[in-house]
């Protein structure tokens, strides 16, 4: 990976803090907690043109071979702990060394009763860092643009868009391959994923759907443990899932697009209470979407949906058009009731499922990004005018709302909701890349009623001056891409991508799906 030589903040010699992942001794594997204390630790201490934090991917035998790799690296600093889990008690140890001295200027050891109090060390940790190394007081901390207070977690899941990647720091990850987690097979076909941190932990979890219920599941290092299901009640039908921290009180909500057995929808809002996912807010008419705002802020979007009720001789493009009414608003809390707000200006056509909105063109401006109905990528300037279109077609999903048909050979038709679009610098070159699914059919047009897939694959693409070009792409797997998310699950401070594997469900088909997290 190439660096430009000098960066501006050389001018002001800042500290450069090496952080190792903490060595954990417990019975079982907790080494999710690493993700969680790694990324506490560098929204804490990185203050711009002070402080930088590197985290280094690989655990240290002991503080010499920090202080070796430190000195190696360039750095002022290096963190190294240790994390002992006995029961319930929990003993969180840690040093911050001066690399030139070689001498501790911190020296951290608290215990704990529960393996909450884990999170509270690491912010004393934090504090006690800024104290005594960089004579930084709490509340100079607290009011520094760099540092995000109290929660770090959503600060990382808003990175999922945000154009980070502009400052010099040196990647510590080794440039060899993508490196691919694959989770256990389930026993259903899940048509959504989100992913955020739902518990509150400071950790990712992944929440995904089936047409019945709402999972919530912890990557670890080889598998998923479910933490959590929420069903949803008989005849409704889930749809989607997204995953945003509106209240901003450290655990994500989950906010689930179901449509009942009437054909209305009735969306609902599920947040973790510290023991199951709670129901905040039911029976909703609104479709949802999370996408991030120009600020890099998560952005809950809802669009109604119109009456069905009657069929009508109005042609089979309107009758789509009445399962989605009136403007894309974006959405809010005002006390226990989502209101709608401002309403984003969209071109004809587009619904609330059919676009991201980011610097994809790395031009500085603000563009829609989404699919077409013909699967084809679009981006859309603000004026509304579409200034490009993609050759070929990407996305392609089985979920599907079904509509009065105009025809008379058949009841009803499908419109096939579009898969997600995402923008964000997966690879840290500060330049942002257009995530999306491309799975690969027969019929390929949002219209047409039936589909099935052989393959999918997740493929990243990059502006190119003219056009879109493939940056690089998945192998292609078996089944299809039901949906996908952007988070940090391994805590590095950038995005991974996640996406659900299902089997097409054909008639003769057993229902099964998997997860996989894809870091490039
Ligand atoms: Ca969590
Ligand atoms: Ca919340
Ligand atoms: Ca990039
Ligand atoms: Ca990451």
């Amino acid at each position: 990976m190439l660096f430009t030589g000098i960066s501006a903040a050389a001018d002001a010699a800042p500290s450069k803090v090496l952080l190792f992942p903490f060595t954990i001794h417990a019975e079982k594997d907790l080494s999710f907690l690493n993700n969680g204390i790694q990324s506490m630790l560098a929204a804490r201490l990185t203050r711009q043109g002070a402080v930088e934090v590197t985290r280094y991917n690989q655990p240290v035998a002991d503080e010499a071979e920090a202080l070796r790799i430190g000195a190696a690296q360039g750095a002022t600093h290096v963190l190294t702990g240790t994390l002992t889990v006995f029961g319930n008690s929990v003993s969180t140890d840690a040093a911050m060394i001066d690399v030139q001295g070689g001498q501790a200027q911190v020296r951290f050891s608290e215990s704990g009763a529960e393996s909450g109090d884990v999170i509270r060390h690491v912010d004393q940790l934090a504090r006690q860092i800024n104290q005594d190394v960089f004579a930084v007081a709490p509340k100079a901390v607290a009011a520094s643009p760099a540092v995000q207070t109290a929660k770090p977690q959503p600060a990382t899941v808003a990175a999922a868009t945000a154009v980070p990647a502009k400052t010099a720091t040196p990647s510590p990850e080794p440039t060899e391959g993508p490196q691919i987690w694959k989770s256990n097979l389930l026993n259903t076909s899940l048509r959504g994923l989100t992913a955020g941190d739902i518990n509150g932990d400071g950790a990712v979890e992944l929440a995904a759907i089936d047409t019945g219920a709402v999972y919530v599941y912890r990557r670890t290092a080889e598998d998923l443990t479910q933490l959590s299901i929420y069903k949803a009640d008989r005849g409704d039908e889930l749809i989607g899932v997204d995953a945003a921290d509106l209240n901003a009180n450290g655990k994500a909500e989950l906010y689930v697009t179901a449509l009942a057995g009437d054909g209305r929808l009735a969306s609902f809002v599920l947040e973790w209470d510290g023991s199951l996912l709670r129901n905040m807010a039911r029976d909703l008419n609104w479709y949802f979407r999370v996408i991030d705002d120009p600020a890099g802020r998560r952005v809950l979007i809802g669009q109604q949906r119109g009456s069905l009720a009657t069929a009508s001789a109005a042609s089979e493009l309107e009758d789509q058009n009445r399962l989605f009414r009136g403007d894309v608003v974006e959405l809010t809390w005002r006390g226990d009731q989502l209101q709608p707000d401002a309403k984003l200006a969209l071109p004809q056509g587009m619904n609330v499922f059919s676009f991201t909105r980011a610097e994809a063109l790395n031009d500085g401006r603000q563009v829609l990004v989404g699919f077409d109905d013909n699967n084809h990528l679009v981006v859309i300037g603000d004026t509304g005018r579409r200034e490009y279109k993609s050759p070929e077609s990407f996305g392609g999903s089985l979920n599907y709302l079904e509509y009065p048909s105009g025809s008379q050979f058949s009841a009803n038709d499908r419109y096939y909701l579009p898969l997600r679009v995402h923008v964000a610098d997966l690879d840290g070159d500060g330049v942002n890349d257009i995530v999306v699914a491309r799975n690969k059919d027969q019929t390929r047009s949002l219209l047409s009623r039936y589909r099935n897939f052989g393959s999918g694959q997740l493929v990243c693409l990059e502006w190119a001056k003219i056009a879109l070009k493939e940056k690089w792409a998945s192998e292609s797997v078996a089944d299809f891409v039901a949906d996908t998310a952007l988070a940090d699950f391994d805590g590095d401070g950038r995005p991974e991508a996640a996406f659900a594997v299902s089997s097409s469900g054909g008639l003769l088909e057993k229902a099964q799906s998997y997860i996989v997290t894809y870091k490039p």
